[in-house]
């Protein structure tokens, strides 16, 4: 792939109707309406020198580039043209009152079948920044997946340098073999799956596989020129760290919020998380090219991808005569640098300013405390199981492995059909109290069931998600849709209910849609429930999710016509 930079806005994609009534109304700059067409379809990929049948957006790979400014209406109509029944989630989006385009299959829509189509309808409100759009089902979202970029509205800037270029950087996880396999495969002998071949940037492996070299993203760039990474983890099950050889960046922005501005050599970024920050490049130019490097974070038991993703960073001028440069390689933390991720999870902050605050709830209405970690099911008499012991892998939260419904919750809630679809009686608490990160219990088997917990509207929710040590203490990406939480306190050990909220950041806690459960830890958030739907909660690592690491939250409608979900679109799929 060549040197990629921000499309001219609008991209080649969008048609923007209503332009002239932007013209017409120079004071008032309101929001256009944004219209993409993705088309599901089979593409032929080769890396690693292996071919694959990949399912793709479009035909591109990654996929395309959703760019709107802030306040912007989306319309996007998704075609499926594959046999496997899909749907797009819109990874971060708040999705305010239109929790019918979220997207997770079987909890707000059943999934697009084979040559249906569903149009998702949504707006941007109050957020600016870089998100993903991916595959919501099963682990499609392997190769299904693209950059959101939320530019300011039009007559806002950036609260930080405005820079030279932008550039996407999408980090992802390429399979040799169908991922689908994969998981059907792992789901059925109850054993841990095969991992993937290699971690990519943009798409391409790198130069630091066999048979890669020419499957490498260069970033051409000029001397004493500002650069804004737009750095996005799209890997299926793999926390990534991330480094520039010689260069530090300046973090800026987190999940599409505005941050204090801190540098830092060395990133850790989770899967569905977003982080932007500027690349100052040299001021001359350096006579070697530059590394840029990611690979995977691991803190738990087990097989995991332990190979190194590597793109180009390239000064200009050098580019006849870069191959006789010197190469420089960053420096990445160990593999396990638990004590690190903590660190710098801890150096993000809420910009905070007068212009973005941070509204943290601070009077809390209901509290919650959930374990989040691996478990067992038993092995179904007469078959062999490959798992702990002999037993499946699962994984829950309070100890109940999530069913998936076979119709969508948020239809059958709107319409008031849970009979049979789901309850409302996820434990609020684990049923049974033990030391967490201590020696587990000997019974690791988890119960399981299609449970949700209701809020009322506007209820503040405080959720403190604690981290077991059953087989093995883990980082767990946890991930919330419909809304950012602000993380109010981390740490080791076990949550102390009594001693740890004294230490709770109240005035400018970073705001989020995903963070990591620190592996042996805990984490507390707190969100204010005022989007009326059915909102997953579930680990980002998708093989703990397909184990049944998730949940759903039912937000109940408020008083107010614009605090109510308002009817599905006539095209919802049916399951
Ligand atoms: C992929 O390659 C196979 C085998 O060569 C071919 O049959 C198929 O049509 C190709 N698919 C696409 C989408 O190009
Ligand atoms: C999108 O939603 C808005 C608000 O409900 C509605 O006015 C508009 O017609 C919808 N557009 C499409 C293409 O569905
Ligand atoms: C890169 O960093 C190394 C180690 O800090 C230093 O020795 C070297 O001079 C640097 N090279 C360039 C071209 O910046
Ligand atoms: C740049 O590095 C190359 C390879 O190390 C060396 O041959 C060349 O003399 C260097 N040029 C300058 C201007 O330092
Ligand atoms: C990962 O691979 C490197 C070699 O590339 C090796 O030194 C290291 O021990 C491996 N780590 C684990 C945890 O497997
Ligand atoms: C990380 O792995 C190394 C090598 O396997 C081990 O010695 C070390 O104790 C581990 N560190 C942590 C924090 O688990
Ligand atoms: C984390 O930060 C603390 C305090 O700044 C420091 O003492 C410690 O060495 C750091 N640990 C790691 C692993 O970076
Ligand atoms: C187990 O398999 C044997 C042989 O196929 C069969 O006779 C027996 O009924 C099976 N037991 C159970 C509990 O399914
Ligand atoms: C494995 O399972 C057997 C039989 O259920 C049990 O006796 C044993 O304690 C288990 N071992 C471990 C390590 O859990
Ligand atoms: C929990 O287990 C840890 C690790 O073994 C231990 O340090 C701690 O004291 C235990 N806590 C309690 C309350 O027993
Ligand atoms: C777990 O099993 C061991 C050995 O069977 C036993 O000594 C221990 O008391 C059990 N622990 C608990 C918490 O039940
Ligand atoms: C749920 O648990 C029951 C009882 O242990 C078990 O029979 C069933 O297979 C489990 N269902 C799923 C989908 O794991
Ligand atoms: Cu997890």
């Amino acid at each position: 792939m060549a040197t990629s930079q921000l499309p001219p806005f609008p991209s080649m994609a969008v048609l923007l109707f209503g332009f002239g009534f932007v013209f017409l109304m120079p004071v008032f700059v309101a929001g256009v309406t944004r219209h993409y067409t993705f088309h599901i379809m089979y593409r032929n990929v080769t890396r690693l020198c292996h071919t694959r049948t990949i399912l793709s957006v479009n035909g591109q790979f990654p996929g395309p580039r959703l760019v709107a400014r802030e306040g912007d209406r989306v319309i996007v109509k998704v075609v499926n043209k594959v046999s496997n029944n899909v749907s797009i989630h819109w990874h971060g989006v708040r999705q305010l009152t239109s929790g019918w385009a979220d997207g997770p299959a079987y909890i707000t829509q059943c999934p697009i079948q084979t040559g249906q189509s569903y149009t998702y309808n949504f707006t941007i409100t109050g957020q600016r920044g870089t998100l993903l759009w991916h595959a919501h089902i099963s682990w499609l979202r392997s190769t299904i997946y693209g950059p959101i970029i939320i530019l300011p509205k039009r007559n806002q800037s950036y609260p930080f340098q405005k820079p030279h270029k932008e550039i996407p950087i999408i980090f992802g996880e390429w399979f040799n073999v169908d991922p689908e396999a994969v998981i059907q495969q792992a789901l059925q002998t109850g054993g841990g799956p095969n991992v993937s071949d290699a971690y990519t940037i943009n798409g391409l492996p790198g130069p630091l596989y066999n048979c890669s070299s020419k499957d490498t993203y260069k970033l051409k760039v000029k001397p004493g020129k500002s650069y804004l990474l737009r750095l996005i983890n799209a890997a299926l099950n793999d926390e990534l760290f991330f480094s520039i050889a010689n260069h530090t960046v300046t973090v800026v922005e987190a999940d599409a919020v505005y941050v204090k501005p801190f540098d830092t050599d060395q990133l850790l970024i989770a899967p569905g998380q977003t982080t932007n920050v500027l690349l100052r490049t040299k001021p001359y130019l350096p006579n070697a090219t530059f590394f840029m490097e990611a690979r995977a974070y691991f803190s738990g038991i087990g097989s995991f991808d332990n190979t190194t993703t590597a793109a180009i960073l390239q000064y200009n001028n050098h580019s006849s005569s870069s191959s006789k440069l010197p190469v420089l390689r960053p420096t990445l933390p160990p593999i396990n640098a638990t004590g690190f991720v903590a660190n710098f999870t801890s150096k993000f902050r809420s910009l905070n300013s007068v212009k973005y605050p941070a509204n943290v709830p601070i009077f809390i209405d209901r509290k919650f405390f959930f374990t989040a970690g691996l478990g067992s099911n038993p092995c179904p008499k007469n078959t062999t199981c490959q798992g702990p012991n002999g037993t499946k892998f699962s994984a829950s939260i309070n100890n109940v492995s999530f069913v998936m419904p076979s119709t969508a919750i948020l239809q059958a809630h709107f319409f008031g059909q849970n009979n049979g679809v789901y309850t409302t009686d996820f434990p609020v608490n684990p049923p049974l109290p033990f030391n967490y990160t201590g020696t587990p219990p000997n019974n690791t088997n988890v119960s399981n069931g299609t449970k949700t917990v209701v809020l009322g509207f506007n209820t503040t929710v405080e959720l403190v998600m604690q981290d077991t040590s059953i087989l093995g203490a883990e980082s767990h990406p946890l991930h919330l849709h419909g809304f950012n939480f602000f993380i109010v306190g981390q740490g080791f050990g076990n949550y102390d209910p009594n001693n740890d909220p004294k230490n709770f950041n109240l005035v400018d806690p970073v705001e989020r849609n995903t963070a990591g459960v620190p592996a042996g830890g805990w984490i507390a958030i707190r969100f204010l429930a005022d989007n009326p739907g059915v909102w997953f909660m579930h680990c980002h690592l998708d093989l703990h999710t397909s184990w049944g690491l998730r949940m759903a939250w039912i937000v109940l409608d408020g008083p107010q016509p614009n605090q109510k979900l308002p009817p599905p679109p006539s095209d919802l799929p049916k399951c």
